[in-house]
């Protein structure tokens, strides 16, 4: 036995021992072994099969009504010394933390199966790809963890080879809010989770591993772990470029991974290639430029207004092959979700009689899991080991109001400090108030592993190892008139703003300059075939009173980080506060 091999079965050996787990399985990953999975889940009700004729191999999961989304409040960085976490991060001595999950772990498997379960984040066969071992009680975590990494015997053989992986211990526990913890060791590369089921907290591959631990790794090594989509458009000459774009949970990167060009566009030729909808890492390669990898190799996605309209490639994926969370039923045994279409569904996410005196049908956090390879726009650079050449990096934020439709920053510290301050309204996606404001740092706010002006100054220092930096620019879609309506049409139609973004990045677009960015002269972003005509003055439009405001509000947020934000950002700012006056 190799010496990893025989390390890491003392760990499952000390964790089964001390969980007092029945009995423990090693999983491969074979179609053999999840039909197994799926059968014992069936079998004790954690899954329900769906209409085999139109959704062959689907099945819904119905969480416990208290475990829908992350919990932010009870997910914890612990590192030796708090201020290494950083005000962005709750905080617990990692001892401390210890102890109390050693004691919620504390023969929390009796009657359990301990799954072993090996992943890779990254194509199996990248040298910028990472492995994990995630230890779990859950088997609804074991099939999705196989469809959303390359999980099984090839991880386990390339973690045997490199002798270096993350610790994930996860159980469900007894699902009782007040006995939920989601922990992060990244000194020791460790994440203990317990009490949850769900998505972010529980699939320890995801948001734990590939971005709160990734991010503290990357900064050691010298690369990014980023909350980004990764996108290529390809023009009628056959040219793909790849964007990275980051957006708050729930903010449409699935939908913008996925978008379908208009159909002025299509017939022009104009494709669009999903590489990833949700996570990147981002590598400064030899040549100057930033190379990107999907870690993932499936789609975790938000179910509520998916349909033929908004996302029809999602849809298509969706219909074989998927596991489907928290959605409503109709009485022909298909998913539902508000938005899909105008059924009325039999049976809402709870498994109650449909009564809409109860709320939506599906939970607005409802989700789909699936193999990125059903996606009809799959991009095969997904497995490209070197990953793709990005050209432009785009924030993106939910704000009815002030940022405009696209703004173009100077360079990369005006970007970075552009990330660094974006703010968005909170979604479904966590548990506490939808629709509230907050700052959302590079959509990093609830993922970054260490002290959010480390990560600036990290983002900074990337930014000098490039002698081809991407450009950044900002996003945003959801800008609402005077009767609350959206301005922009969005999703397929945003690729007229990622043409205009292209294009500036080939130097074949001009701009018109603001003290707060560049953004499109009028005419930049073709609408002459769109049905209805966007107000784009008000789109894109900079008022100095409301930017004043926000300027102010920034100078405030970037305070709460003490001394350790990097100067170069407050003097850029300071600069950004003189011209607008
Ligand atoms: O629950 S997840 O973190 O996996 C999804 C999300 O919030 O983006
Ligand atoms: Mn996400």
């Amino acid at each position: 036995m190799s010496s990893t091999l025989s390390s890491l079965t003392q760990w499952v050996d000390q964790v089964a021992q001390h969980t007092k787990a029945d009995q423990v399985v090693w999983c491969d990953g074979s179609d053999a072994e999840n039909q197994s999975m799926i059968d014992t889940m069936l079998a004790s009700e954690a899954l329900v099969a769906l209409n085999p004729d139109t959704h062959p191999d689907c099945y819904l999961h119905r969480s416990d009504p208290n475990d829908v989304a992350r919990v932010e409040h009870l997910t914890f960085v612990c590192t030796k010394d708090q201020a290494d976490a950083g005000p962005n991060n709750h905080w617990m001595d990692p001892d401390k933390a210890h102890a109390l999950m050693d004691e919620l772990f504390s023969g929390c498997m009796v009657g359990r199966t301990l799954y072993v379960v090996p992943y890779c984040m990254g194509p199996i066969d990248s040298p910028l790809s990472r492995l994990g071992v995630e230890l779990t009680d859950s088997p609804y975590v074991v099939a999705n963890m196989r469809l959303m990494t390359r999980m099984g015997k090839d991880a386990l053989a390339r973690i045997e080879k490199e002798g270096h992986f993350v610790k994930g211990v996860h159980s469900t526990g007894e699902l009782d809010p007040d006995r939920r913890y989601i922990m992060h060791f990244p000194e020791s590369l460790t994440i203990m989770s317990f009490g949850s089921g769900y998505g972010g907290n529980a699939l320890l591959g995801k948001k734990c591993h590939a971005l709160r631990i990734a991010s503290y790794q990357a900064r050691n090594e010298g690369w990014l772990a980023e909350h980004m989509l990764i996108v290529g458009i390809e023009n009628p000459q056959g040219e793909v470029r790849y964007v990275a774009a980051a957006f708050p949970s729930a903010c449409g990167k699935t939908n913008l991974a996925m978008l379908i060009p208009p159909e002025a566009y299509r017939e022009a030729g104009w494709k669009v290639w999903t590489v990833g909808d949700d996570i990147c890492w981002l590598h400064p390669g030899e040549d100057g430029r930033l190379y990107a990898i999907n870690p993932e190799a499936g789609f975790f996605g938000v179910a509520p207004g998916t349909s033929a309209g908004t996302n029809p490639n999602a849809l298509a994926m969706l219909d074989k092959e998927t596991i489907f969370t928290n959605v409503a039923v109709t009485d022909d045994n298909q998913p539902w979700w508000e938005g899909l279409n105008e059924q009325t569904p039999a049976t809402d996410w709870q498994g109650r009689a449909f009564d809409p005196n109860n709320g939506p049908a599906a939970h607005p956090n409802s989700r789909f899991t699936v193999s990125m390879k059903r996606c009809p726009s799959y991009s095969e650079e997904a497995e490209n080991p070197r990953g793709v050449p990005i050209d432009a990096i785009v924030f993106g934020g939910r704000r009815a109001h002030l940022t405009p439709l696209v703004l173009e920053a100077k360079d990369w510290t005006h970007g970075v400090l552009i990330g660094a301050t974006m703010a968005s309204e909170t979604t479904a996606a966590a548990t506490g108030a939808v629709g509230v404001i907050r700052r959302d740092p590079m959509a990093m706010k609830p993922f970054c592993g260490y002290h959010f002006a480390d990560y600036w100054q990290h983002w900074l220092n990337i930014g000098d190892k490039l002698s081809q930096p991407p450009k950044i620019f900002q996003v945003n879609w959801f800008r609402r008139d005077d009767e609350g309506r959206f301005i922009w049409p969005g999703f397929g139609d945003n690729l007229r703003v990622l043409e205009w973004i292209v294009a500036r990045c080939k130097d074949e677009a001009s701009a018109h300059d603001t003290p707060v960015g560049r953004v499109p002269e009028s005419g930049g972003i073709v609408i002459d075939d769109l049905a209805e005509m966007p107000d784009m003055e008000t789109l894109l439009a900079i008022d100095p009173d409301g930017w004043r405001e926000e300027l102010m509000a920034i100078e405030g947020f970037l305070s709460e980080y003490g001394d350790r934000v990097p100067k170069i950002l407050l003097d850029r700012l300071s600069a950004i506060k003189k011209s607008v006056g």
